[in-house]
């Protein structure tokens, strides 16, 4: 029998009415000289002027190409540089059910976004051959579909111009959703492309995304109060405006409610974005931002740029500032849903677990596996890592330390808390809560708004005062490095980037100080969005732990040279 694999694949041109199109409308976009563009961890990144329009007209072809692939499934496109400063923009694409671009296409992403103007209706036509042509899978005739937004940056219209001059280039059917939070953007595309299927995402605008979560919280709170107020700070970013809009469909105080004061939400000074505040401020320089006036013992919580991490803290009143980062959401998350899964006596039926990476404190790891008693997977750097390995559980919980994760419910889990029988009212009770959580948690990714709410409920059914949460386990004191060399891609990482497999020796010699110190634990590996070798280290005391940090850096400082000299 002949099979269709033997068929010869058939070739297809593109109508010279597209290509010249694609050529003509990137005429605004030249390809900067002498420079290199890579789709990195977190899409493409860097200064708006200096060719970022000509990426981001290069994206949108990527994005029609992968709406193509995937059957016309809607792609998300995201225009935001997340933590970065305010001159600073990006892009990255999302995938039909609201993850990350699959890995492979970044490479197409890569090469198209370092392609000459003239050579852009060359190059659709290629890919279009290589990706979509198939005996088994001929190019469709209906349109690409595309969805995007982006943050609050003075860049961003100039951006979206361009975006749409490569979409209407390839009449691409689109919608554009103006300004929204990353994780608003992920959630409109899984539920345009989860319509008609068995499990729905939800409504794709804005006050569907706003009702579905505000709706989630109420229930998950099961009439639990929240003792005094939080303060989020928003970055001077998306996460700002957004929140204001949230707030209107959530309880407030003196409904039983959540009483919320908004700080750092000022989006019309553009150097304000990032400025002295945010996640990423917070965590690298361990201190609350200067601008939240926080209070002793109050709880507080910090976004980042545009929303997709948070992490909590607290001052005492001796102003000491004490983090709540990560590794404690994850902790207290996975707690809280695994206690609510054996109240409602479906705990053997599930695998739950934790995903973390090598930078999750030893502590918090020790806590999950030892007192929690669940199972803790490590994964490389990067949300698109954790995100695939939390798929391995029936409830994958996963966090970075900076603050970046969700909580995943697959199928399994999905049926076992909505078939579920209650044999009393407490079971009952937990299983309302779950299926709740199944609402409140963006699944699609991480998304701060999500994961304060979770964490005010989880806090709210344990009555537990921030200190409370601190006192769970007792982080190891640790140290991060930031080192460069003339060459970081020497620093090759195994082992969920946990230990060095070149330059040879190196680990070596890591080893040798780990095993000197007290509870020492140190890694290096290469940064995925700087041209740097990142180096952690922990150990029981801090001076410990910043002796080995200095050690271990001179260590990629010492290799990183040799292996300049030899090259
Ligand atoms: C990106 C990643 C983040 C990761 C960070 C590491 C996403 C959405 N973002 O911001 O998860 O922690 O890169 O940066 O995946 P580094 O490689 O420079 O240390
Ligand atoms: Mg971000």
């Amino acid at each position: 029998m002949d099979s269709i694999f033997n068929q010869p694949k058939p070739v297809v041109t593109i109508q010279d009415e597209v290509k010249n199109a694609l050529v003509q409308n990137a005429a605004p976009y030249p390809l900067p000289e002498g420079k290199r563009f890579q789709y990195g961890t977190a899409g493409f990144r860097m200064k708006a002027d200096v060719g970022l329009d000509h990426v981001v007209y290069a994206v949108g072809i990527v994005a029609a190409l992968r709406s193509k692939r995937r059957n016309e499934a809607t792609i998300g496109v995201m225009i935001t540089a997340s933590h970065n400063p305010a001159e600073d923009n990006g892009v990255k694409v999302v995938d039909p059910m609201g993850d990350m671009l699959e890995q492979e296409w970044e490479e197409y992403a890569t090469q198209l976004a370092n392609t000459e103007n003239a050579l852009f209706g060359d190059i659709y036509e290629k890919l279009t051959n290589d990706l979509l042509v198939d005996p088994v899978h001929q190019v469709h005739t209906r349109k690409s579909k595309v969805v995007f937004a982006r943050d609050t940056r003075a860049s961003g219209p100039h951006l979206i111009k361009a975006l749409k001059a490569s979409l209407d280039a390839l009449h691409v059917e689109y919608t554009d959703y103006g300004i929204l939070t990353t994780p608003m953007l992920h959630h409109m595309v899984r539920c345009h492309n989860t319509k008609n299927s068995p499990r729905p995402f939800g409504e794709a605008s804005e006050a569907g995304y706003h009702k579905k979560m505000a709706n989630a919280f109420k229930k998950a709170m099961y009439g639990r109060k929240i003792k005094g107020h939080l303060t989020v700070d928003c970055a001077n970013g998306v996460g700002g405006p957004k929140l204001h809009d949230l707030l209107k469909y959530l309880p407030n105080a003196s409904n039983d409610g959540i009483d919320i004061k908004v700080v750092n939400d000022d989006v019309i000074k553009p150097e304000a974005l990032n400025y002295e505040c945010g996640a990423d401020y917070v965590k690298t320089k361990q201190r609350a931002p200067p601008s939240s006036n926080a209070v002793p013992f109050e709880r507080c919580c910090s976004l980042d740029g545009d929303a997709d991490r948070i992490v909590y803290y607290f001052i005492d009143d001796n102003k000491e500032f004490h983090l709540l980062d990560g590794d404690r959401i994850a902790t207290l998350a996975a707690n809280f849903i695994a206690d609510q899964a054996r109240v409602a006596g479906i705990g053997d039926k599930l695998k739950i677990g934790v995903v973390q990476t090598a930078y999750a404190n030893g502590a918090s790891t020790e806590y999950i596996q030892k007192v929690m008693k669940l199972p803790v997977d490590c994964t490389p750097t990067g949300v698109k890592h954790l995100h695939h390995a939390a798929k391995r559980f029936d409830i994958g919980v996963y966090f970075e330390a900076n603050g970046h994760g969700t909580v995943l419910f697959n199928d399994n889990a999905i049926d076992i808390i909505k078939g579920h029988d209650p044999q009393s009212p407490g079971q009952k009770h937990a299983l309302e809560s779950l299926d709740a959580l199944i609402d409140l948690i963006n699944q699609a990714v991480g998304d701060a708004f999500s994961d304060m709410l979770l964490t005010e409920v989880a806090l709210a059914h344990r009555a537990w005062s921030p200190q409370d949460w601190m006192n769970t386990y007792i982080d190891l004191p640790n140290k991060l490095v930031r080192v460069v060399v003339p060459d970081r891609n020497v620093f090759k990482a195994v082992d969920a980037e946990r230990r060095l497999e070149s330059p040879a020796g190196a680990q070596a010699r890591i080893d040798h100080y780990v095993n000197l110190t007290n509870r020492g634990r140190a890694f290096a590996r290469a940064s995925g969005t700087e041209d740097a070798v990142r180096v952690y280290a922990e150990a029981h005391s801090a001076r410990d732990a910043e002796k080995l940090a200095n050690q271990v850096a001179e260590v990629v400082e010492t290799y990183g040279m040799r292996a300049a000299s030899k090259s």
